[in-house]
């Protein structure tokens, strides 16, 4: 069994699928091993996605990671890292597939409801910036 690093976006939270979204989650295979709701400040959301720092959509991305309250959450299953991208659909909802969680409740490119982790590696690098050793 794999582990990954799935995060429910502000717009979906405070829309109101943040439910419909993490039963998609499980009803997939994934089963739930660490969960929680807080609000990043823009410290942390700008160190969360310091790859894509200088790039045009940054303090978007930014501006929308602290508009509300993000739900990250452990996710386990066999291949998690892939198995997830697959279930969540591509970045841009008009180019997800049917029935993805993107296709179903990502509004645009940047409002696109989820985060997944992209490799193995970053997954265990983003996992513990949620969860910290000491608290799992
Ligand atoms: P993914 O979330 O599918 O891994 P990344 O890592 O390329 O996609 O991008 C991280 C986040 O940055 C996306 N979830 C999205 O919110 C935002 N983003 C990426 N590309 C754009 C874009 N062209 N315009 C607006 N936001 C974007």
């Amino acid at each position: 069994m794999n582990h990954t690093l799935a995060i429910i976006k502000p717009h979906a939270v405070g829309s109101g699928n943040a439910g419909k979204i993490i039963a998609h989650l499980e009803n997939s295979g994934f089963s739930i091993k660490a969960i929680k709701l807080l609000v990043l400040n823009r410290e942390q959301a700008g160190a969360f996605y310091s790859v894509h720092e200088g790039k045009p959509f940054y303090e978007e991305l930014v501006d929308l990671m602290t508009s509300g309250p993000v739900i990250p959450m452990v996710l386990e299953a066999d291949e998690a890292v892939e198995k997830l991208r697959e279930v969540i659909g591509a970045t841009d909802p008009a180019e997800a597939a049917e029935g993805t969680v993107r296709n179903l409740y990502a509004e645009s490119k940047g409002r696109n409801a989820i985060h997944a982790s992209d490799s193995d590696e970053n997954a265990q690098i983003e996992i513990g910036f949620f969860f910290p050793q000491g608290e799992r």
